[in-house]
């Protein structure tokens, strides 16, 4: 049995104070009541049948109203109190609701005494009450189905809404009761709480109480308790609320032609995510999600920035990884675009200045700056995500997420991305390929591969095939090699070593190393004017 239910109706009858129930129609309502600490839901018929854009009267199936009431049941951890309007036809269509709210873990159903198909109780016109007797059969045939007795029953008398009176809301009340209703929902229309007030005096409290004061607001909280009320229901504010305030975005939006305007004032798309459940998938993922291939990308970015004077404006006592690019640092683009790729564990080595370095989707590692130490040194810092496979990304390079997908389907142990270079072109790593296929000519591969046979700052210039871009993948089998190699290391070349020196020693291995050409979609920031190239770029894409 549903452990909501049962604990809600040990509160409801404790009497202490009334509950205080909202109105929703989805999950996403149920879960804003939750966080509000009140203590349950109305799966409300008028907000479900506004919300599929028809009227609240008996125009959904009672299949649409229960899907809704799961959807909020699962979606929040409050129990939820079913509107199911008339019980959706007579005594057996009773029954039959009654045993799938309960498999449904709903909390309470309340039924009414209207004639089906109802319409919404403030609509003026038609309000056609069922007969006594027939009421409580189906009130009899309700508690027959319910198969816990923790699953409430809650009878809701129309009779004031129908214009027959108080003599006539006491009679049904009372006959309700007898029949076997767990509590009495007794609703009015009335703009003068005068007529609740008069029905609950003479009542006496002869049963639990339900009231929903949408049309007489001023009957406080306290008076409610002071009658013994059980449960409040806040039945509609909810939508009401939701109505104006998307008139009031539309109108902008119309009028202005911008949000810009109204930006302050809606809800942040974070917020969304943070409600739905967004960032605990994301956890959920990091745990439990098996991709054919996990890529751990570290991103070495610990350096003293080395970019020369005319840079000094920009980066002022700040680290490279955090230079403004367009509004946004530019580990933040880094740590986007391989998101956007696939690649969802990234870490960063942080060194100078490494407190700063703050973006959205990144976890941080901070080293000690006070020795000089290198590249290699940062990367083992992130020795205990050597597992799987690896990206080594460096922290001045930008690489467009495309690239970075057909970089990392290669399957090679160990592949380092390359960009072409004509005979003069200055870089500040070459690569040299064994016996090249392809340099300098057209080829039908997007991404030509060769093998390295060197790469250094020094290579001769007739045998410059192109420049190292700054990334390494490496996968189970390159992270076991690139292992055996760091273990081969003394602690002194551990600390200083260049990635090149180290790629060198996997050569000097004869551990094959793929080269793979990207001619574009990258960019790196070595100077000011890569970073003014770079800012042109990202503002026309
Ligand atoms: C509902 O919310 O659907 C109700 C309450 O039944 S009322 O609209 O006040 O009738
Ligand atoms: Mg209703």
């Amino acid at each position: 049995m549903s452990v909501k239910t049962a604990n809600f109706r040990a509160k409801f009858f404790s009497g202490e104070q009334p509950l205080r129930i909202v109105g929703a129609h989805d999950g996403l309502g149920a879960q804003l009541i939750e966080r509000h600490g009140f203590d349950g839901v109305w799966a409300s018929g008028l907000e479900i049948s506004a919300s599929h854009g028809v009227p609240d009267a008996n125009i959904l199936t009672m299949t649409q109203c229960l899907e809704r009431a799961q959807e909020m049941n699962t979606a929040s951890n409050l129990p939820i109190i079913a509107d199911v309007d008339t019980g959706y036809g007579n005594s057996s269509n009773v029954a039959y609701m009654v045993n799938q709210y309960e498999a449904a873990g709903i909390a309470a159903v309340i039924i009414e005494d209207k004639l089906f198909p109802k319409v919404n109780s403030f609509v003026p016109g038609r309000q056609e009450l069922a007969s006594i007797p027939e009421f409580c059969g189906k009130l009899a045939a309700a508690r027959d189905a319910r198969l816990s007795e923790d699953f409430l029953v809650i009878a809701r008398v129309e009779a004031l809404i129908a214009g027959w009176g108080q003599a006539e809301a006491l009679k049904r009340a009372q006959a309700y009761v007898d029949a076997g209703a767990d509590a009495i929902l007794i609703h009015s229309k009335s703009k003068e709480a005068s007529e609740i007030r008069e029905f609950l005096t003479a009542w006496k409290q002869r049963s639990p109480i339900v009231l929903v004061p949408t049309t007489y607001p001023d009957l406080t909280y306290e008076e409610m308790s002071d009658f013994g009320v059980n449960m409040i229901i806040y039945a509609n504010q909810g939508i009401r609320a939701c109505i104006r305030a998307m008139h009031d975005v539309f109108d902008v939006i119309d009028k202005e032609k911008s949000t810009v305007s109204i930006e302050d004032t809606i809800a942040p798309v974070k917020e969304i995510f943070e409600l739905q459940g967004m960032f605990k998938l994301k956890e959920h993922e990091k745990k439990f999600l098996r991709t054919q291939k996990t890529i751990h990308a570290i991103i070495p970015a610990a350096g003293v920035p080395n970019m020369g004077a005319d840079m000094a404006d920009l980066l002022q006592n700040k680290p490279v990884a955090m230079l403004d690019t367009e509004g946004k640092p530019l580990i933040q683009r880094i740590a986007e675009s391989l998101n956007l790729a696939g690649i969802q564990d990234v870490t960063v080595i942080t060194g100078y200045h490494g407190d700063q370095v703050v973006a959205e989707g990144i976890s941080t590692r901070q080293i000690d700056t006070k020795e000089q130490t290198g590249i290699v040194y940062s990367i083992e810092q992130a020795a205990d995500k050597f597992t799987d496979s690896v990206l080594i990304h460096f922290g001045d390079v930008i690489v467009s997420h495309e690239n970075l997908q057909s970089f990392i389907a290669c399957d090679d142990p160990v592949v380092v991305m390359v960009s072409p270079l004509s005979r003069d072109d200055k870089a500040l790593d070459y690569v040299s390929y064994v016996n090249p296929r392809h340099t300098g000519r057209r080829t039908l591969e997007r991404h030509p591969r060769n093998q390295l046979r060197k790469i250094a700052k020094d290579v001769a210039p007739d045998e410059r095939h192109g420049e190292f871009v700054g990334l390494v993948l490496l996968n189970p089998e390159g992270v076991a090699l690139w292992r055996q190699v760091a273990a081969s290391l003394g602690e002194e070349q551990e600390k200083s070593l260049t990635l090149n020196a180290f790629l060198e020693k996997m050569i000097a291995r004869e551990v094959p190393i793929t080269t793979f050409e990207a001619q574009t979609g990258w960019a790196e920031v070595h100077s000011r004017q890569d970073y003014d190239h770079l800012c042109t770029i990202i503002r026309y894409s």
